[in-house]
């Protein structure tokens, strides 16, 4: 077995692997393998690329053969970011198939949060291999939160993204906001969109920049994208009603509001949905209930203004923060947020698990609401 600095290498490896993946594997995890000879060589790598596709442990053992031979796995080291599975779902459990390879060294980030599937460990342990585990655990859990979040939770984890200046701007008075941030920075956004079932903005946003909400940047798989819009008073004519891309827009309402853009919409394959309101403003609690239940939506982005932004965490929907800070000041600008509920300082709002990135000219903060392990 190697050593567990070295086993941390390849598991980072495997988070770069499993990163590669996007929405075309939800509401499944994102997984990455890779697999060593006996002499700590790599031999081969796989990731797990759509819903319904190989395991990334049986992509990865595939390659090898189809490279090396069956015979090259013989004492190899298996390495993966989530505990090979022990069910059989759309494929057979995973722990089988390795079972017969001749791999004899099984090293693992983080168990399988997902009930039916969990119990690779024990069973390989069982066997006879040689098991270590918890390999950069935390990261391994915090790439495959959403999908964690998605066995216990009766909603989407939601990401808030935020685009602010150094003194917390995220427009001029007169409501310029483009371009807050540099173009490392709006690159990176487009990443964060590929990674994320849905992409949701406020009407504000909305009416505003007019945004596509594609991943044009960055190639993958195009996210959902959904509209606030209680009062169901934005144009027709905005992009994400009419583009080629409207078979992925879902209207919001307040119940009873029947939009202008609501036949065209429909026509064009896309969704309008009503949701109950409270106090003239959609219910978010009842329309997150509603995007995983009936969207299937694990992870949702949301590119909020400060209303919307405000209300999430009022509401404590938010359990990612990423706030992207440009180096400029605009003053007595449009700040990110708004009342949150704090008075106290002893009512902050903090973030767990937190790092700072730079990312061009700007910084990037990435906060959990969440503890790392969860409790
Ligand atoms: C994946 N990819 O690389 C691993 C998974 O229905 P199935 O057969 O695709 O099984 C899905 C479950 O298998 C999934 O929820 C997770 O618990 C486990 N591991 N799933 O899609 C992978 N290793
Ligand atoms: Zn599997």
């Amino acid at each position: 077995m190697i050593s567990r600095t070295l086993a941390e290498q390849w598991m980072a490896r495997c988070l770069e692997l499993a990163s590669k993946a996007d929405s075309a594997v939800s509401p499944n995890p994102r997984v990455g393998c890779v697999i060593l000879n006996s002499g700590g060589v790599v031999l081969g790598e796989g990731w797990h690329q759509k819903f319904g596709d190989r395991h990334a442990e049986v992509h990865a053992m595939d390659l090898v053969r189809e490279t090396h031979g069956d015979h090259v796995l013989q004492g190899a080291t298996l390495v993966v970011n989530l505990e090979p599975c022990n069910h059989h779902g759309k494929t057979p459990p995973c722990t089988e198939y390795i079972s017969k390879s001749g791999i004899v060294n099984i090293i693992v980030g983080m168990q399988d949060p997902n009930p039916i599937a969990t119990g690779g460990l024990d069973q390989l342990t069982s066997a006879g291999f040689n098991v270590m585990s918890g390999v950069l655990e935390e990261k391994c859990y915090r790439l495959n939160e959403p999908f964690a979040f998605w066995q216990t939770q009766a909603r989407p984890f939601i990401t808030l993204k935020i685009a602010q200046t150094l003194d917390g701007c995220i427009a001029t008075s007169n409501g310029e906001s483009q371009w807050i941030t540099g173009d490392v920075a709006r690159l990176s956004v487009h990443t964060l969109r590929r990674e994320s079932d849905a992409i949701l903005i406020g009407s504000g946003t909305a009416q505003a920049d007019d945004p596509e909400l594609t991943v044009r940047h960055v190639s993958g798989t195009q996210p959902m994208r959904i509209i606030l819009d209680g009062h169901g008073k934005l144009p027709p004519s905005l992009r994400v009603f009419c583009d080629s891309w409207t078979p992925k827009t879902i209207a919001v309402v307040a119940e009873g509001i029947s939009p202008m853009y609501q036949d065209q919409l429909i026509d064009r394959g896309g969704n309008v949905i009503q949701v109950p309101s409270k106090y003239s403003h959609v219910d978010l609690p009842t329309l997150m209930n509603l995007l995983k239940d009936q969207f299937h939506i694990q992870s949702l982005l949301i590119e909020a203004g400060p209303q919307l932004a405000s209300a999430l965490l009022r509401d404590d929907l938010v359990d990612r923060l990423h706030l992207f800070i440009a180096p400029k000041l605009i003053g007595n600008g449009l700040h990110a947020f708004q009342n949150i509920g704090v008075t106290y300082l002893k009512e902050c709002i903090k973030f767990k698990g937190h790092s700072w990135r730079p990312v061009g000219d700007d910084l990037l903060f990435t906060g959990y609401r969440h503890p790392f392990p969860p409790e």
